[in-house]
């Protein structure tokens, strides 16, 4: 039980105590496993194991104490694999850091005095070495039959023409470049570009509204805005030239006018050329342009703490966050995490499906897997269109080794059958990859036996946008699985589970997941505000980074993530706001009030209920109820528009007016003889209304 003081440090921190009892009937959702769960064993496959690139659990302790007593010699060792204009300063520690804010403020330095180009690292390396010819991306459109392959040295010229474009309009080391387009190769191609220049590029994800695109292009003062005439998933179109439009609008408005260029991947198969919204002066067409720059371009060396890009996150409170990533460390930890983390080997073929708007399709789409030389598949469609067997489909076509994927399609297509699946013949799979939310036990088994036919290890990835690249996760090999768990932490990595009170938990153990000291890949600060980087992650708990994410360590040392512990949601695998989603439900004239939780949904792990009080003359209806969902889609985007809306007379408050988000939760999970203690509530028949009205 949490002293009063704790319960209220914890309110202000936005934490909410771990619950240990989460429990759910249908047990394919992101639940606790059962105590047996705990205990299923899935030893490595024996085939697999043989040509791993680690493939025992000594080997990786071994490395992982050097990483952690010997930082110099391990990353020195590590960063060596990469060119470097100029190496960093060997006389001096690799890593130089402050986690503790007593002793001034936050700050971590990687490879410091090194100079070097992450493009450079990504494509003219491999170029230069003779292997060009060899294929960097398999593209494969929404539409079956839409596809194409570029080859390294095929990137690579693509990747020059942006770069001369963008400094033809004047784009600096520093500057910042915002991409909006859907998944096709001028996307990682566009991102690129700014790296070879030293841009930084601010990648939106195509899902979002013109309303969260303006806030972030107003936010890093973007100069050039690269998008595409209209994307295609599935059935939809994404019309993301018109949304573009209006988001520089938006930004007009404010008085920002620096958004001068807006360059447009004609995307035809989406939408014809003359259908295109157009303003002319600012708006050119990519491939009339760009095509007559030179596809040779000089690369600018950067120092090692150079800002490389930035990505927008949701924490607990206020808007997205710009995350900033730097050049030397991010290249370091996202090339070595791809190589062992995905048992990479050459003539791999690797399958990413994420978003290049996330930040898994920036490092396991884009950079990680080129600095290693791999071959990638990008997708612009959905697992499902046009048929179910889509994504196997593809597997088969383009041979794929390695497939990479997020739970909330995982449990799409398990929704589907195994027919569809055992149709084809995913002969060439090999390794199997999870992220972005919890597994559960029965998700992860089916992804096993039934993708994998049990031949294919999984490795279920935690980690996160401030993370930069993995820090949780079997290496293949190296050590067996269990079914829905994450299992040891990456070389190097500290991990370390705490109680309530902060206080560093040992063996088997439930509590807050934190990192004692910092690996090459940690964010460095949020853009333009520091000080919100160092209290969102590290005033929690002294001297350590708080993930924001709770865990069980069992007697086997494994870890298990059971979710985040503020507020802040996981709808299929992308993180929302809790704030930001209730921000937009008030600012309809009608609502007065919104509290806004996530419960347990079969296929998005998370979906979003949202409790509404209205306005003494609005009535609810169904009209309303479209009204408020439509508002958070125009705002943030449909993937945050609420599924339940729950009409309130009043909300659950304390007598200090805190919204009680406690017993939201266990009403939106219809857990009614488990609210728990009401007795700091102002009014408690608050929440007997609330259950009549579920
Ligand atoms: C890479 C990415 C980060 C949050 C993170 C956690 C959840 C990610 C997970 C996982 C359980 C895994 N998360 N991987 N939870 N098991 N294997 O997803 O980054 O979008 O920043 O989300 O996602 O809650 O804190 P990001």
């Amino acid at each position: 039980d949490l002293s009063a003081e704790r319960r209220l440090r914890c309110m202000l921190e936005h934490l909410v105590p771990v619950e240990i009892s989460r429990v759910n009937p249908d047990r394919s959702v992101c639940i606790f496993p059962t105590s047996e769960e705990y205990k299923d064993i899935v030893q490595v496959p024996g085939d697999f194991a043989k040509k791993a690139l680690l493939s025992s659990r000594s080997q990786y302790e071994q490395l992982y104490n050097e990483a952690v007593t010997n930082p110099d010699g391990f990353w020195g060792r590590v960063a060596a694999g990469f060119f470097w204009k100029k190496l960093w300063d060997t006389s001096k520690p690799v890593c130089n850091y402050n986690f503790d804010a007593d002793k001034g403020p936050i700050f971590v330095e990687w490879f410091k005095g090194g100079f070097t180009n992450v493009c450079y690292n990504a494509l003219d390396r491999h170029v230069l070495a003779g292997h060009g010819h060899e294929l960097c991306f398999l593209w494969e459109g929404n539409d079956p039959g839409q596809s194409a392959q570029l080859t390294y040295s095929d990137v690579l010229k693509k990747v020059c023409q942006v770069a001369n474009f963008l400094k033809s309009k004047n784009v600096q080391k520093g500057d910042r470049v915002c991409i909006y387009m859907s998944m096709i190769p001028e996307l990682p191609i566009a991102m690129l570009a700014c790296a070879r220049l030293g841009a930084i590029h601010s990648v939106v994800f195509g899902g979002f509204s013109s309303e969260s695109l303006a806030g972030r292009i107003l936010d890093c003062k973007a100069k050039v805005l690269l998008t595409c005439s209209a994307g295609r998933r599935g059935n939809k179109l994404l019309p993301l030239k018109e949304l573009a439009d209006r988001a520089l609008e938006i930004c007009l408005r404010d008085g920002n006018t620096r958004v001068e260029t807006c360059l447009v991947y004609d995307n035809s198969f989406a939408l014809p050329r003359e259908k295109v919204p157009w303003v002319e002066g600012r708006d050119l067409w990519w491939q009339d342009n760009v095509s007559q720059f030179s596809v040779d371009c000089p690369v600018e060396w950067m120092a090692a703490e150079d800002p490389l890009f930035m990505l927008y996150t949701s924490g607990s409170t206020g808007k997205p966050k710009g995350l900033i990533h730097t050049v030397g460390g991010y290249m370091v930890y996202a090339g070595f995490t791809f190589k062992h983390v995905f048992d990479h080997h050459p003539g791999d073929i690797f399958w990413c499906t994420a978003d290049c708007g996330w930040i898994t399709g920036h490092t396991y789409l884009t950079y990680g897997p080129l600095f290693n030389r791999a071959t990638c598949v990008m997708f612009e469609g959905v697992p499902t269109f046009p048929h179910a067997g889509r994504w196997w489909e593809i597997v088969d076509k383009f041979k794929v080794s390695i497939l990479y994927a997020a739970p909330t399609a995982i449990r799409t297509l398990a929704a589907q059958g195994d027919e569809v699946v055992r149709k084809y013949s995913r002969k060439s799979l090999r390794l199997l990859g999870s992220v972005g939310e919890p597994i559960s036990p029965k998700t992860w088994r089916w992804y096993y036996e039934v993708c994998g036919d049990s031949r294919c290890p999984i490795i279920d990835t935690w980690w996160q946008t401030e993370t930069g690249a993995c820090m949780i996760s079997p290496l293949p090999g190296a050590w067996p699985m269990k079914p829905g768990c994450a299992t040891l932490p990456f070389f190097g990595v500290q991990t370390l589970v705490l109680d309530q009170e902060g206080k560093e938990l040992h063996g088997a153990c439930e509590g807050y997941l934190s990192i004692k000291a910092p690996w090459p890949g940690i964010a460095r600060t949020v853009y333009g505000d520091h000080s919100r980087y160092e209290s969102t992650y590290f005033k929690t708990w002294k001297g350590l980074y708080a993930t924001g994410d709770g865990c069980r360590r069992d007697a086997d040392g494994y870890i298990w993530i059971t979710g985040r512990v503020d507020d802040v949601l996981n709808v299929s695998g992308h993180r929302i706001s809790t704030g930001e989603v209730e921000g937009a439900l008030v600012s309809h004239p009608q609502c007065t009030e919104a509290a806004v939780v996530g419960y347990d949904h079969e296929l998005k792990g998370q979906g979003i209920y949202a409790f509404v009080t209205l306005s003494q003359q609005a009535k609810p209806s169904d009209a309303l109820k479209k009204e408020l969902q439509d508002i958070v889609r125009k705002q943030i985007g449909s993937f945050a528009s609420p599924e339940v809306i729950h009409w309130a007379v009043s909300l659950p408050r304390t007598r200090s007016g805190k919204i009680m988000r406690r017993i939201l939760r266990k009403i939106a999970a219809r857990q009614y003889t488990d609210i728990g203690d009401t007795s700091s509530l102002s009014d408690p028949s608050v929440v007997e209304a609330l259950i009549k009205g579920r």
